[in-house]
């Protein structure tokens, strides 16, 4: 059922503690953590915390739940300090756009000049 965890999903672990994560803002309805792999200076992953596969199923089954993301991404950019120099939000969507985990998430990146269009 949209939003229950799923058993496979390494992001529901995170969210469960299952698997650790450098965590760096929560709220009731999400998380902010570290990417493993960063890409910039700032690399921070902010998932729902209810599984959803893709940002597009997110905000189709909890629009106000998507909401929470994006405005999450904002406090990470500002906690981080890249708000003033600019910093991208990112979904990727499907493996043709990069997508590897299938629980929705964004990546706020900054920290670093970043190129358009992207790779
Ligand atoms: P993607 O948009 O689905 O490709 O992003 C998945 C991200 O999750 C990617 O940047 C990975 O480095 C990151 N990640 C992580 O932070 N911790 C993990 O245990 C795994 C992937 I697996």
């Amino acid at each position: 059922m949209a939003g229950e965890p799923e058993a496979d999903c390494l992001f529901c672990k995170i969210v469960a503690g299952e698997v650790p994560a450098t965590v760096v803002r929560e709220t009731a309805t999400t998380v902010a953590f570290q990417d493993i792999n960063p890409q910039a200076p700032c690399h921070v992953l902010i998932i729902p915390k209810a599984h959803h596969r893709d940002a597009a199923a997110l905000v189709a089954a909890d629009p106000a739940l998507a909401a929470d993301v994006l405005r999450e991404a904002g406090h990470v950019a500002a906690d981080q300090k890249v708000d003033g120099s600019g910093y991208r939000v990112v979904f990727n969507t499907g493996t043709g756009a990069g997508q590897t985990v299938f629980h929705a998430h964004a990546h706020v990146l900054g920290g670093r000049g970043l190129e358009w269009p992207p790779g």
